[in-house]
């Protein structure tokens, strides 16, 4: 599968030598009464954000000196980016990855790598195909359908996504879909390899792709190599339900940083290396020359709050634009914005709703719910399940409530142009956000961002999204708790203007704060070769004096 000709990239004279033990260094341990005094009850058993991410006057104004992918400035070194899809540049970037990675990528000398989005029915593998975006060269190859199935929809989509997320009634374990998954990810990376340069930093993102440096390293790439999970770790009871789960997790291991959302998947991380005795099976079987000392630390996701604020709906999105103002000018608005996923939580969120209009006869006609659901994975099974049950309770409560002149819930199954989305957000007294599990979860951020400081919305959260422990000053609600939500709509919908202005001064500090150009360069920060340096400094004193330890 690789090609027998190593390129010059696996160049032998490589500072980054491979070390003969691994250790996992994790994010510093933080003591109760290092966090935030707003930390609400629910999260005191919680472990907290390290202590360098926990938002602070002070640590903004340092994060805020740093420039754009301020680590590899002033040095002839690229980024390389590694995903499972890449930026379209023909089309504006619609949510999560491609808007946090596209205009860093576009104003950074870099190589953005991944799958082009087709697929062929030819067995031989394609060429890559370059094209250019800004100052970075987009580089994707095709994927023939049988393999592209069993990696994407199979591995990627019907195993670690349901199994990440907690949902194991949504597996699929067909032990094929690891085999197509692997070779996937070989697959890529023995494309990438030759393309890369001495000294080039490659980060590589999400789930679909927990294998890539691996297949580079087996190849002596000694290249610093970062991945960053945008979902969530579950616990190792959970992970264990994968059947290749050592195999699968083992692949973490050859990264130099690993990124996570949330300080507890770091210690799901940390917990199961220890249960599995992860470090001690590799030190065993293999030379160490596909490993690193992976540092696992937290990195919470968030957004670009002026560029979204910039946005203006396009005249593609005026007709929706209309409905929901003509109807945010009759009564109080609710809005959820999602991608249909069944991890989005939307079932129980109208089920909330519902609940809502049954208790609270008097608020019937005073509110309606927008929910834009937008069509995602289709060809997975789950999800043509969980499209037929949303429409059906949306019809059930429109029918059930609704009168001539007024429709409960309004109904948007399609994606919605990214420029009308802060104008529906700030229309909206009520922004309903209840996932069942999620990484972070933008659009809650979004949300917060969008409003009007004057008279904003308050934001409903589950405890289920990571963003959870940053927003703490939102309506936080138990997800899979249908009255508990139902009485937070009622709450949000109630609250005076002075206590939804409060809320919002406090969870806008953190949005702003903590905000992506502050997660990407905290991350390039931590994985940028002189950290390297400091590292090793680290772990020769750990190893040299047993006693001293992480505190
Ligand atoms: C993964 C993790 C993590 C939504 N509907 C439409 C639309 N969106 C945009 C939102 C937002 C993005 O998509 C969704 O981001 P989320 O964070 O909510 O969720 P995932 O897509 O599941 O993302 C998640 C994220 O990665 C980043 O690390 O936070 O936990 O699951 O930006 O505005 N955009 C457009 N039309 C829509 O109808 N244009």
């Amino acid at each position: 599968m690789f090609n027998n000709t190593i390129p010059s990239i696996y160049s032998p004279t490589s500072t980054q030598a491979p070390s003969d033990t691994v250790a996992i260094t994790e994010s510093k341990v933080v003591r109760k009464s290092d966090l935030p005094r707003s930390r609400p009850a629910q999260f005191d058993e919680l472990p907290g954000l390290p202590r360098r991410y926990i938002a602070s006057e002070k640590g903004s104004e340092l994060c805020r000196s740093i420039s754009d992918a301020s680590a590899l400035s002033g040095s002839d070194r690229r980024l390389v980016v590694v995903s499972n899809r890449l930026i379209d540049p023909n089309k504006p970037a619609a949510g999560g990855l491609a808007v946090a990675l596209g205009e860093m990528m576009h104003n950074t000398d870099g190589l953005w790598f991944g799958w082009s989005g087709k697929t062929t029915d030819a067995s031989q593998v394609s060429s890559v195909r370059t094209e250019s975006f800004g100052r970075t060269t987009l580089a994707q190859i095709d994927l023939s359908k049988k393999l592209h199935h069993g990696y994407y929809e199979g591995f990627s989509n019907s195993v670690l996504w349901p199994v990440f997320h907690e949902k194991l009634k949504f597996a699929d374990l067909n032990p094929e879909y690891f085999k197509d998954y692997e070779t996937v990810n070989n697959l890529l990376a023995s494309k990438l390899g030759p393309m890369l340069r001495e000294n080039d930093i490659v980060w590589v993102h999400d789930y679909h792709l927990i294998p890539f440096a691996q297949q580079l390293r087996a190849h002596g790439c000694q290249h610093r190599i970062g991945f960053f999970n945008h979902i969530p770790l579950p616990p190792p009871d959970v992970i264990k339900q994968i059947p290749e789960h050592r195999k699968l997790m083992e692949g973490l291991m050859s990264y130099d940083l690993v990124g996570m959302q949330r300080p507890e998947d770091v210690e799901n991380f940390r917990s199961y290396a220890e249960k599995e005795g992860l470090v001690q099976r590799l030190n065993e079987r293999d030379s160490g020359a596909f490993r690193r000392k992976p540092s696992i630390q937290a990195f919470p996701i968030g957004i670009d709050v002026e560029s979204l604020r910039a946005l203006q709906p396009s005249s593609e999105s005026e007709a929706i634009l209309d409905d929901i103002r003509n109807e945010s000018g009759r009564r109080k608005l609710m809005v959820g914005v999602d991608r249909l996923d069944y991890s989005k939580g939307i079932p129980k969120r109208l089920m909330a709703f519902r609940e809502l209009l049954e208790t609270r006869p008097d608020l019937r006609n005073h509110v309606t719910l927008v929910q834009i659901a937008a069509p995602t994975r289709q060809t997975v099974p789950a999800y043509a399940k969980l499209s037929d049950k949303t429409r059906k309770l949306v019809d059930e409560i429109n029918d059930q409530f609704g009168a001539i002149d007024w429709k409960p819930v309004m109904y948007f199954n399609e994606s919605v142009d990214r420029n009308a989305l802060p104008e529906i957000y700030r229309m909206s007294r009520v922004g309903v956000v209840t996932p069942v599990a999620d990484g972070m979860n933008l659009v809650a951020k979004e949300y917060i961002a969008a409003q009007n400081p004057e008279n904003p919305g308050v934001l409903v959260l589950s405890t289920g999204a990571g963003s959870a422990s940053q927003l703490s000053d939102s309506l936080l609600v138990p997800p899979k708790d249908r009255t508990a939500i139902a009485k937070a709509y009622v709450r949000a919908l109630e609250m005076p203007r002075y206590q939804r202005q409060d809320r919002h001064v406090k969870l806008m500090r953190n949005v702003k704060t903590e905000d992506l150009r502050w997660w990407r360069e905290t991350y390039l920060n931590a994985l940028s070769p002189s950290q390297a340096s400091a590292e090793s400094k680290s772990n020769a004193i750990a190893e040299a004096d047993p006693e001293s330890g992480p505190s």
